[in-house]
């Protein structure tokens, strides 16, 4: 057998013994992997994918927070066949644009909704999250220098943030095992502290409080470095990989009046949140605040070919276009046309079955109720979701909060039951968390939180089991 060719029948042995020898994967401990083999996605329809043994999973990950749209959709492949077939690529570096690119760009700028004094006509494409944000570091650096401000370097961040895995990207992230490896972050890039009220909030505080007071330590970190030092600060609007982690109503409001009084650049990475994962194509509309650049990925194809971006709001494409002259910076993907063409037709399936007002609506009220009562769980500390995205956490005791030890893993345990239980959902730590595609109808809802309930009671078994419990 050609083991390469995956429309043959798979011999699924055979081809973790490949995948060991030959794939390096991403976030993989590859001796822990050679021992169990890799689970072989093989394929997909709707909300589901199947493996090389025939195994169904209800996948509420959307692969990995990307496949909004849902899987199996032949409009997304015949708009990658189409422009194969008419211009697989070409540059758009020498004065040279094609027709996918700039619809796109166009299509894009017409969604983003205008904020205040904040518009966005223009779009910079790249291939990932990661490399958008690097993108993002050169422009904010460009803008300052620009105006005459070069001493404006510094970016500030959060800790447990995700801003992808390229140096830059890595750096702006706050997760400490990945600044463990390879001596990050680069220099002038600095962190302050999360917004998660559940772990942070001080007995007798208030989550609006906690919002205001989170939001504070900005302000802390801008006067400790110097104002005049600080270019820019990037957030996700809800914290993805950290685990679902979403700001009280009061954090945003006060962000954005802290950037406003110090000048400094906002830079909002939606590489998770938008196109309708929290209701709306751009998550900064939800939130309500007004970004100067804004991240994008994943969702913006549904996941079916790579393709990035930031959309460059007014205040900066002006220096950068009227000042800038030429910005020595891009990759040969930028504006691939047949990921643009892709996103596209992605855009208008969107639209046609209005998948974020359907996120906004009904759906997602139903979405929220059904996943609460996962709150009356013995197991579960806590539960919350903002449109499309969840978070639960898994505590030893409710009324104390205690939390089972690290070394237990209760989390990876519950991931494990999951996973051998026909659904896909990601631990983070004891927080269990879900993006299912936002094609979800009512009873695959109730099928999601009944298979959830299932891999939450054989958690709660083991733990019982192991004497875990308080
Ligand atoms: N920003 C955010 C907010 C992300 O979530 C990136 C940037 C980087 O995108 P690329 O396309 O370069 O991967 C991401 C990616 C997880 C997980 O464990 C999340 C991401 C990637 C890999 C794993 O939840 N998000």
């Amino acid at each position: 057998m050609n083991a390469a060719n995956t429309s043959e029948q798979l011999d699924t042995k055979e081809i973790q013994a490949l995948d060991s020898a030959h794939f390096i994967h991403p976030f993989t401990d590859h001796g822990d992997l050679a021992t169990r083999g890799a689970r072989v996605i093989t394929r997909s329809e709707g909300v589901y994918v199947w493996d090389s043994e025939g195994e169904k999973l209800f996948d509420a990950m959307s692969g990995l927070w990307c496949v909004n749209a849902g899987y199996g959709r032949q409009a997304l492949a015949q708009a990658a066949y189409d422009q194969m077939m008419t211009l697989p690529f070409y540059n758009s570096f020498f004065q040279t644009t094609n027709v996918p690119a700039v619809k796109l760009a166009t299509k894009l700028a017409s969604l983003a909704p205008k904020v205040g004094d904040r518009s966005f006509e223009h779009v910079f494409f790249s291939s990932s999250g990661s490399e958008s944000n690097d993108s993002n570091v050169r422009m904010v650096r460009r803008y300052w220098d620009l105006l005459g401000q070069p001493q404006r370097k510094v970016i500030i961040s959060r800790h447990n943030a995700y801003h992808g895995s390229t140096m830059a990207g890595a750096s702006l992230g706050g997760m400490s095992g990945m600044h463990a490896q390879g001596d990050l972050p680069i220099p002038n890039i600095t962190h302050i502290e999360q917004p998660y009220f559940y772990e942070n909030g001080k007995p007798g505080e208030t989550a609006d409080e906690f919002g205001i007071r989170a939001a504070g330590w900005l302000e802390e970190k801008i006067l400790q470095i110097g104002a005049d030092k600080v270019a820019a600060f990037i957030a996700e609007p809800i914290q993805g990989a950290g685990g679902v982690i979403i700001p009280p109503a009061t954090y945003w409001p006060e962000i954005q009046r802290i950037v406003d009084k110090y000048g400094i650049l906002l830079i909002s990475d939606e590489v998770i949140c938008a196109f309708g994962r929290l209701g709306h194509w751009f998550a900064y509309e939800r939130f309500g605040y007004k970004p100067d650049l804004v991240t994008f990925a994943k969702a913006v194809t549904s996941g079916y070919i790579p393709l990035g971006g930031v959309m460059v709001g007014d205040r900066v494409a002006k220096v950068l276009i009227e000042k800038g002259g030429e910005f020595n910076h891009g990759y040969t993907y930028s504006g691939h046309p047949v990921a643009c063409a892709v996103a596209l037709a992605n855009l208008e399936i969107m639209e046609a079955e209005q998948l974020p007002q359907r996120v906004r609506g009904e759906m997602g009220d139903y979405f929220a109720k059904r996943y609460a009562e996962l709150n009356d769980h013995p197991l579960v500390g806590m539960t919350e979701s903002c449109g499309f995205v969840a978070g639960l956490v898994l505590v030893k005791n409710k009324q104390t909060r205690e939390r089972f030890k690290e070394e237990d893993a209760v989390g990876m345990i519950c991931r494990g039951h999951c996973f051998n239980n026909g659904l896909i959902m990601r631990a983070v730590g004891d927080r269990m968390i879900i993006a299912p595609p936002l094609t979800l109808t009512h009873a695959q809802i109730d099928e999601m939180i009944a298979l959830i309930t299932n891999a939450l009671d054989l958690t709660y078994a083991d733990v019982k089991k192991n004497g875990w419990l308080a």
